[in-house]
């Protein structure tokens, strides 16, 4: 028998979705309960269909900076939409946006603007590929770039927590051009780059590794990420889709001081809406069809509606630097209260946090690749999850998941939180 509207809803979507939801991580599985089914959100709160509300440290995985529902992101889509969903045409929201990226990022000199990150990081590794005219790509243990079959090896997200961690579907021979490497282990890198000389068409990277739980890259990882692409004239991409906008208003290639060749954007660019970026060098990205070899399209790419929410988006953020020091703030003040609940628990935990983004891991060894995320005790983040909700608070249902700090979360609300925290 049903309990909730939730429990109930969860049951009829299980006939209709597969696991009765859109994207795996909602499911809730890795923390064994029923997922909530969500009826709205507003400001840093989201409440579900049975009416609890809960302080919401997930915002949407990252697009929700400001909050839910921030008002001027809702006028901007309101006045969008009465002027029409979509044309498949060129609008001058598409070039706004594209100039306000390339104020944020100026490494961004052209950008092409698709519906998801999945989408993003797989055109950018075309072009990638079509600029350099080689096939391989690096890219990391516990790094996630989305589900595209050639990236879907050792990837993090709901990849980590699926029974079939690299998914079934996909053909060897898809995968056969992606190399895998050690996440801060520049032997493993230096390796590859050397077995594999004049072949690697690029070096892919989340600057800040967020689907394995928040991993910070060590002292010079990215630096030393940049030489030796440039060594081996392979080009080094940023997947920035958590990172950009979130780090400082011009993401991670800002806030760490290494211009990547390529960017990938996601999330905070769409400012709620299904939209996501990629860009780099006019050289590079002139690459792209019509002017140049390597095809990609989209009908509903640089969509209208969603150009007018990730344009609000942006603007506010581009207004409101000052916001970043605060997030940092806000976030490093739940990092304490895990701390503080570690010491007086005597219970293992290290705390990773940067920026806005944080991650609890329940184990004594420092976190800084996959095998040490995956070493962590997944049984004591469940528990960890179940006590937040019950509770009032709502995080990532996962281990390899990051905890998202929004400008609408209050200093009391934050301070509710660690509370919360500090009582586990
Ligand atoms: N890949 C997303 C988290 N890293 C999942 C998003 C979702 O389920 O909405």
């Amino acid at each position: 028998m049903d309990t909730t509207r939730s429990d109930y809803l969860f049951r009829e979507s299980l006939k209709r979705i597969p696991g009765g939801v859109n994207s795996p991580v909602r499911a809730f599985k890795a923390v064994g309960r029923t997922p909530l089914f969500i009826q709205s959100a507003k400001g840093s709160h989201i409440t579900d269909v049975d009416g609890n509300t809960f302080i919401d440290y997930v915002c949407s995985w990252g697009p929700g900076i400001l909050g839910h529902a921030h008002p001027e992101v809702v006028e901007a889509v309101q006045k969008a939409c009465a002027d029409g969903l979509t044309y498949g045409a060129p609008t001058e929201r598409e070039w706004k946006l594209a100039e306000l990226i390339h104020e944020a990022m100026p490494s961004v000199e052209k950008v092409r603007l698709v519906s998801s990150g999945t989408e993003a990081v797989m055109s950018a590794i075309r072009v990638a590929r079509g600029y350099t005219g080689r096939d391989l790509i690096v890219k990391f243990k516990g790094n996630y770039h989305g589900h595209s079959d050639g990236l879907l090896v050792k990837a993090g997200s709901a990849a980590l927590t699926t029974a079939v961690p690299d998914s079934s579907g996909v053909p060897a021979s898809y995968t056969q051009n992606t190399l895998v490497a050690l996440y801060n282990d520049k032997e493993s890198v230096r390796e590859l780059m050397e077995a594999y000389k004049g072949q690697v068409a690029a070096i892919i990277v989340e600057p800040v590794a967020a689907n394995m739980g928040v991993v910070l890259p060590e002292d010079g990882f990215l630096a030393f990420l940049r030489e030796i692409t440039d060594a081996y004239g392979s080009l080094l991409i940023f997947d920035e889709v958590i990172t950009g906008f979130r780090l400082g208003f011009g993401g991670a290639q800002e806030y760490f001081g290494v211009t990547p060749d390529m960017t990938t954007l996601g999330k905070i660019v769409g400012g709620g809406m299904p939209m996501a970026a990629y860009g780099g060098s006019a050289e590079i990205m002139d690459k792209v069809s019509p002017v140049g070899p390597v095809y990609q399209a989209g009908t509903l790419s640089g969509n209208p509606v969603a150009t007018a929410a990730g344009i609000a988006t942006l603007k506010i953020l581009k207004a409101h630097k000052e916001y970043y020091e605060k997030l940092e703030q806000k976030a490093r003040r739940l990092a304490d209260a895990f701390a503080k609940s570690g010491e007086k628990s005597g219970r293992p935990v290290q705390v990773n946090q940067i920026g806005s983004l944080l991650s609890a891991f329940f184990t004594d060894k420092a976190v800084r690749d996959y095998d040490s995320a995956v070493g962590a005790d997944t049984g004591m983040y469940a528990k960890y999850f179940g006590w937040m909700l019950d509770h009032g608070v709502y995080v990532a249902p996962s281990q390899f998941e990051a905890m998202f700090v929004s400008v609408a979360h209050t200093d009391e609300e934050i301070e509710e939180t660690c509370q919360v925290i500090r009582g586990l």
